[in-house]
Parts: structure tokens; sequence; C-alpha cells
């Protein structure tokens, strides 16, 4: 018999995995959290019927949230991670010398605990001594916390259920003013196909945009996420993406990535007309 894991919210169009076997199913307070072995693209971590990772190219989705704010910030020695409870950013942020500090914010425990356990490759970094682990809710947090970052990263999971706050200008604005007079906000935005959205992305853009004038969208191919083309908000107070890029301190570290370099750090921001269309037009 053959077992399929299809994505929940399916309308016209969605995505499917061939399954060998599933290795956990969990209700926790916040949402149903499941892991998948698949038959050729490693594991799959399911949260209430989304694909959040998988182990097949999550490199690409990571390395592209975390490494292209960080070489543009010339100095972001403070980082804060909004949901990220699969790890997988958190790895990508502390291979950076320069990054001293990170603080994580994930509402849910069992989301950490199940990656720790099934999906070590995703969770390889969690015992960082520059990471701080908060579990709560990043908009509550992010509200509160009298700390100040250069670089925040919002890696939350699709606008549905418990991450829906995560994509209001209310959000954006708290985010803004937890960054220092230099920072750079990233978020992530979905898919910008206009097809089974579970979000309007231009309406993502608009709230941003509203509190920060100078934001920007670039892409990245994710082949586990719909359409492959996954969008993420790129949102400065002060640093421009390309110009400060800082090849000094790429070339240095030198970092073996599968997805990011140079060349895509810029190449990223160069839209496909549909898109520049759906969100500026
Ligand atoms: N269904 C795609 C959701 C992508 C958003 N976040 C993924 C979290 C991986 N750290």
């Amino acid at each position: 018999m053959d077992l399929w894991f299809t994505e929940s919210d399916m309308k016209t169009y969605g995505l499917v995995f061939k399954i060998k076997k599933t290795l956990y199913v969990g209700k926790s307070k916040y949402q149903t959290v499941a892991v998948f072995e698949t038959v050729d693209m490693g594991r799959l971590l399911v949260l209430d019927g989304l694909v959040m990772s998988c182990e097949y190219d999550e490199f690409a989705y990571h390395e592209m949230i975390a490494h292209v704010p960080l070489y543009t910030h010339p100095s972001p020695e403070n980082v804060l991670i909004i949901g990220g409870g699969d790890g997988g950013t958190v790895r990508e942020v502390v291979k950076h010398d320069i990054v001293k500090s990170v603080d994580l914010v994930e509402i849910d425990e069992e989301v950490i605990k199940v990656t720790k356990e099934y999906l070590p490759v995703l969770g390889s970094a969690f015992d960082s001594p520059k990471l701080n682990i908060h579990i709560g809710d990043g908009i509550e947090y992010v509200k509160d916390t009298d700390k100040r970052y250069d670089v925040i990263i919002v890696d939350g999971s699709d606008p549905v259920g418990p991450a829906v706050g995560l994509f209001s200008e209310s959000f954006y604005r708290d985010c803004y003013e937890r960054l220092k007079e230099d920072g750079i906000m990233v978020a992530q935005t979905e898919t910008p196909y206009d097809v089974n959205l579970r979000v309007h992305v231009p309406q993502i853009y608009k709230n941003i945009r509203k509190v920060f004038p100078d934001t920007r969208m670039y892409i990245a191919n994710v082949a586990c996420y719909p359409s492959g083309m996954w969008s993420f908000a790129f949102a400065t107070k002060k640093y421009d993406p390309i110009k400060d890029f800082q090849g000094v301190r790429y070339e240095k570290d030198g970092f073996k990535l599968k997805y990011y370099n140079d060349q895509i750090h810029k190449a990223c921001f160069i839209l496909p007309n549909f898109v520049r269309d759906f969100i500026d037009g």
C-alpha cells in the first residue's frame, strides 16, 4: 500500500510526498506536530498539516533567511529569531563569528523537542553557547522586551493558526522599535505565485512598508514549499543589501554553503515581472 502526505489546505493545487513511515505525530498546546520519513526526500516536519521543513532542501530556505541580512549588516552582533523552532535558522546564524548572541523566541516547545529527537540535521545548533531560547509568543516578546537588536529574523509558520499575527502591521511596528537605529528585519513572506494563497502577499508588503519604507522582496527556490518559489521581505532602516554587501567578511568566512553565495546575494533581489507587478502594482 502506498502512503502519501498531502498538505491540508489544498484547494486547487498543492504538495504531496510519498511516505515511508510516520515517525511522530502528537498534539501540542498549539498545533499537531508530525514528522514523516519520505521515500527519497529525507524527513519532513509538518505543523497542522502544513510543510515546515524537509531535509531534502531546507538548506535553501534557512541559508537565505539568515545570510542575506547577516552579510548586509556590517556588525550583526545581536540577533533575534521569532519562530524558527526547527533550529534551521539558528544553525545558519551561529556560523557567523561576528554574531555574539542569538535570542530564539518559539511559541511551541514541542517543536523544539521533536526537532531535537527526529531532525538532528536541523537541530544541530540548539546547544550553541550563543543561543538563548525563550518559550513564548514572539508577538508579546517584541512588545515587551527592552532589548535592541541588529537583526530580527521572522521565521514563522504559514499565516494560519498561531502565526497569523506575525504578518500584521502592529507586529512589524514592534519589530521596528526593537531594532537599533541601523537594524534590519527579514521575514518569510510565503510564495508570490497567486494560487492557493494562504495570505494576500501584497497586503503583507503594505503592512511592512507602513513601518519600514525601505522594504524589498527577495526570492529563493525551495522545492518542498508550494510553487517552489519562496519570498522574504528585507526591511531596513539604513543598509542597502546590494551596496552594503559585506564581501570581505563573506570571503574570509568561507562557509561551505549549498545555496547562498555572493552572486545569489545580489541576484535574489531581481524579481520576475509578474512578482514585481503583484507586490508593487
Ligand atoms: N509551508 C512553508 C512555511 C515556511 C515558513 N517557515 C518555515 C519554518 C522553517 N524554519
